[in-house]
């Protein structure tokens, strides 16, 4: 791994070779405390072909995307409105039919050049005119993109003089504009602010029944996944109130702070609402992870254990052993199939993580793994966050200055009792990362770009690849199987138990079946099509 490193930093100059090698690290973990740093969000060197993507689509089409009754304006060209246009697969399910749902729409103001020169903030409030005229909804997000940024539109302001014109409608803008961070990731913390401040906590009368009130942050229901997690909690006898945001609904958002408990899935998107939500009213939260017939028996029985009550533990345990049947009889026969295969992943900023699990799980070693806009927490455990050096890209995102609520504050758990938890081995607010879960010497590369995932390939021959639509093909052409681990090729669930089985049986079928064996290149066939790589 040492002289492939070396390798791969040899063409590039040497300024970028500099940075990359803090980028691309070898694992080594004599224990959890002392893994190596990895350099993380930080912007990408220009004229790279990077797998990124921008802050407009963590805040519009991550965080808020999967939230149906929020009508969501984009407020920008049409393609950036189109772009988010539920390519991200998050589902959803109306609980009844008159129940609104705007996420088949792809709503924007669809600037042209003439708002550019002379601005486009008339034309935003025309388009929520337009959209209260034929919608009613309870609630608009706005979102702007890079050129309103540019222009100077507010779309602040507009809310606000809109909120007059229209008090019984709760409208809020972002400033997510696509430049305003390195990553996707800037684009979270954005939206995790405006969610916060706008939104949860205004209503402390919704409420579904149960006695385990819990949220769950960071899991956006792509191909399905939030439902296989509500149907397990259900039968665990849990009461689900949120998901931020697979499946939610406005007045779950705003009444999520009534809860006891707070799990987060997605701990690169959503850690800020999670700890926000802990200072302002009091609720714990924990790391979980559904991805994985193991992980989620784990993650069930951390939540069980949390509320202490024998009758909830003795049904989740019951729920856990029923699941596990199948999954076990699938595991097994697929495993036998696929063990000593080996795989790559690359996926914005958890996937690369949870996926592991449900791959070790049929037997097959990890070579190489990273994030494209995770930050070192994410690889190396929050332990590292007070020593994350805070640049002027992350400057660019307000940190919000969050205080115990005057009258929400309510801790679940009195100091003395948390405390006797954690001393019993019960961890809150926790996460180790990606790096500890590796295996030592593979490689951890962040936001890992073309031609180094070209040179891995052509160096590692990994069985299998996990990464997005623009890899998906550099790969396959190879020869090589990819699985795409954000769309999942239009596939899923993949979490929880029966996502488990699906996702077996799709690598299964990927790695055995003899298709790729005859791909020829193009550019093999054809030389002319072949490139090099240039540098300088
Ligand atoms: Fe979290 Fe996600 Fe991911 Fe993410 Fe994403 Fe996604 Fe992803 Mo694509 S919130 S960090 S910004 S798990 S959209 S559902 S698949 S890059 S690894
Ligand atoms: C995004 C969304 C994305 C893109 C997926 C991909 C998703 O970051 O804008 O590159 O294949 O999951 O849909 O991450």
């Amino acid at each position: 791994t040492a002289e492939f490193k070396a390798e791969i930093l040899e063409r590039y100059p040497p300024k970028l070779a500099k940075k990359r090698a803090k980028q691309i690290i070898i694992n080594k973990i004599e224990n959890d405390d002392d893994v190596p740093e990895i350099l993380a969000n930080t912007r990408t060197i220009p004229g790279i072909i990077t797998m990124r993507g921008c802050a407009y689509a963590g805040c519009k089409g991550v965080v808020l995307g999967p939230t149906r009754d929020i009508l969501q304006i984009t407020h920008g060209p049409i393609g950036c409105g189109f772009y988010s246009w539920l390519t991200r697969r998050n589902q959803t399910k109306p609980t009844t039919e008159s129940d609104v749902n705007y996420m088949t729409y792809a709503m924007s103001t669809d600037l042209q050049e003439e708002e550019i020169i002379f601005g486009g903030e008339k034309k935003l409030r025309a388009a929520i005119d337009e959209a209260v005229a034929l919608f009613h909804p309870r609630a608009i997000g706005i979102f702007a993109t890079c050129p309103v940024g540019l222009i100077g539109d507010d779309v602040h302001a507009v809310a606000r003089a809109m909120e007059e014109k229209y008090p019984d409608i709760n409208i809020f803008g972002f400033s997510c504009e696509g430049y305003k961070g390195v990553s996707q990731s800037a684009g979270h913390h954005v939206a995790n602010n405006k969610v916060f401040t706008d939104v949860v906590g205004l209503n402390d009368t919704f409420s579904k029944p149960g006695k385990f009130k819990f949220n769950i942050l960071g899991e956006y229901n792509i191909g399905g996944d939030a439902f296989e997690i509500e149907r397990i909690v259900a039968d665990c006898g849990l009461s689900l109130h949120s998901t931020f945001s697979g499946n939610s609904t406005y007045d779950e958002f705003s009444s999520a702070h009534t809860v006891d408990l707070n799990v987060v899935m997605c701990h690169r998107s959503i850690n800020y609402l999670a700890e926000m939500m802990e200072k302002k009213y009091g609720i714990p939260w924990f790391k979980v992870n559904f991805v994985g017939a193991e992980a989620t028996s784990k993650s069930l029985r951390k939540i069980a254990q949390f509320y202490e009550d024998a009758d909830l533990l003795k049904k989740t345990e019951e729920v856990i052993e029923r699941e596990l049947v199948e999954v076990e009889k699938v595991r097994l026969d697929v495993k036998s199939r696929c063990e000593g295969k080996t795989a790559v992943l690359y996926v914005g900023g958890s996937r690369a993580h949870h996926y592991q699990e449900l791959l070790r799980e049929i037997g097959i070693t990890i070579l190489s793994a990273g994030y494209e806009f995770a930050h070192r927490d994410d690889y190396e455990g929050r332990k590292v966050m007070p020593s994350i050096i805070v640049d002027a890209d992350s400057r660019n995102i307000e940190e919000l200055k969050v205080e115990a609520d005057a009258v929400r504050y309510k801790p679940r758990l009195s100091e003395e009792k948390k405390a006797s938890m954690e001393a019993d081995g019960f961890a809150f607010s926790d996460y180790n990362g990606l790096m500890t879960e590796m295996p030592e010497s593979s490689l951890v590369i962040d936001d890992c770009n073309h031609y180094e995932l070209e040179e891995l390939l052509d160096r590692y021959h990994p069985d299998l690849v996990c990464a997005g639509i623009k890899e998906k093909y550099v790969v396959q052409k190879r020869g090589i199987p990819m699985k795409q681990l954000h769309s999942y090729d239009y596939m899923g669930p993949f979490a929880g138990y029966k996502g488990a089985i699906n996702f077996y049986k799709e690598i299964d079928r990927l790695l055995n079946c003899s298709a790729f064996k005859f791909t020829k290149a193009p550019w093999d066939e054809s030389p002319e099509l072949s490139a090099t790589y240039a540098f300088n």
